[in-house]
């Protein structure tokens, strides 16, 4: 029997521009989705004057408040697609008990880096709601700011990723200490992959019920790793959180409306979710393997070669050099027009465009409504 207040919700719930559901449903869209990888961040004056009220980056990622206005600064300038919760990878080691810094010219800093099973053990298991409950209302508050204009991204680092800032005790150019661990002690690393995992799929759930529509998957340090390690410590564990995620779905038998469904034919899949892996353009076929809904590629690889590799039913998302954006406005249309191009002939509606890393801070705003308006205009 068709319940009319969960009917009427659903009315009231829908979103006005789902383009980038559709897309990674295989769905028909009205344009191709758009959205930009740090979209809200220093390269938008309006980001930075609010940075400047808070001391440090972590009180603006724990004020919702202010995390929700930055949220929603780069939609109120531009034709976007989708919004992106404001917030950072960081924030689950955080709320795992490591003592993080932001500290300004140098990128994040873990005081007392993980080295042995005690400091594993020392972890805490989070639970979300109540560790991260900061951004929880921070999703609140933007579902209401957004008002079903777009939906809303969440996400979280993948495991490898979020480990090697907890070993590393910072960024990085070599891993040589995460790497170190991997060949030396690859079940000490296990351990900590597995934690990890199981922290984000508390924090992935909660971020369903707190009212996301889809979910993006960091894994921005999983191509550094070969081939054989690629597969043990970084996507294994992708894997395990997709599948779990999904399993959750169906049985709490959510909709993409955040209500719970009233018929229970889910897939699982109602809640789409993207995984990058940075530098993985050589492990195309082994991401295809764990069918997530959608797949993110970095500017070195071709568009067109991989929508050969990767199978029709999973959607790409790309793949612009975020340094295009330094080119002046014509050479950026080519770049549009070059990579739509690429995709010609193999096209279907299964496409997100974003760039193919965040946004440098360096960037003129301008430049960023010119690609916009080329993207949309095509
Ligand atoms: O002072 C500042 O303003 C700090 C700069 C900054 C910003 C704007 C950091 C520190 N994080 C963020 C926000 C952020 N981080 C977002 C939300 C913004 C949006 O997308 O609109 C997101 C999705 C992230 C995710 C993130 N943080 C990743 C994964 C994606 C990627 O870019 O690869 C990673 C690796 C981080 C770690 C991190 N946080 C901040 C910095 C400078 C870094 C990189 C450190 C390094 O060099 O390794």
């Amino acid at each position: 029997m068709i319940d009319l207040k969960t009917e009427k919700n659903k009315i009231k719930n829908k979103i006005k521009n789902d383009n980038i559901l559709k897309a990674l449903k295989g769905e028909k869209v009205d344009r191709v989705p758009l959205w930009i990888m740090r979209q809200a961040g220093r390269y938008l004056p309006e980001y930075r004057e609010i940075r400047k009220t808070v001391p440090d980056f972590m009180g603006l990622c724990q004020n919702p408040k202010l995390a929700c206005e930055v949220t929603l600064q780069p939609l109120r300038r531009f034709d976007l697609d989708a919004s992106i919760m404001f917030s950072d990878i960081l924030v689950i080691p955080h709320a795992m008990g490591m003592d993080l810094e932001f500290i300004p010219g140098k990128g994040p800093v873990f005081h007392d880096p993980i080295k042995n099973l005690k400091d594993i053990d020392n972890l805490k298991l989070i639970n979300s709601n109540q560790d991260l409950s900061y951004v929880m209302e921070t999703i609140d508050l933007i579902k209401t700011g957004l008002n079903n204009s777009v939906p809303l991204i969440g996400f979280s680092g993948s495991p490898w990723t979020l480990a090697t800032y907890m070993i590393e005790g910072s960024g990085s150019k070599q891993f040589s200490i995460v790497k170190k661990m991997v060949y030396e002690n690859p079940e000490l690393i296990t351990k900590l992959l597995d934690k990890l995992s199981d922290s984000i799929i508390d924090y992935f759930m909660a971020q369903i019920n707190a009212g996301v529509n889809l979910l993006m998957l960091f894994d921005t340090w999983g191509g550094i790793l070969d081939l054989p390690r690629y597969k043990e410590f970084s996507l294994r564990f992708m894997d395990k959180i997709i599948c779990k995620v999904r399993e959750k779905v169906r049985e709490q038998n959510i909709e993409n409306n955040g209500d719970s469904k009233s018929d229970s034919n889910s897939d699982g899949r109602e809640i789409p979710i993207i995984i990058f892996t940075k530098g993985g353009g050589l492990y195309l076929s082994e991401q295809e393997s764990i069918s997530p809904d959608g797949i993110g590629l970095d500017w070195t690889m071709d568009i067109g070669d991989a929508r050969k590799i990767v199978d029709s039913k999973i959607s790409l998302q790309g793949n612009i050099d975020p340094c295009v954006l330094f080119s002046d406005k014509s050479k950026i249309s080519k770049e549009v027009d070059n990579l739509f191009e690429k995709l010609s002939g193999n096209f279907d509606s299964r496409f997100i465009f974003n760039l193919g890393h965040g946004i440098l801070p360096q960037i003129d705003p301008d430049k960023v409504q010119h690609l916009i308006e080329c993207v949309h205009n095509h």
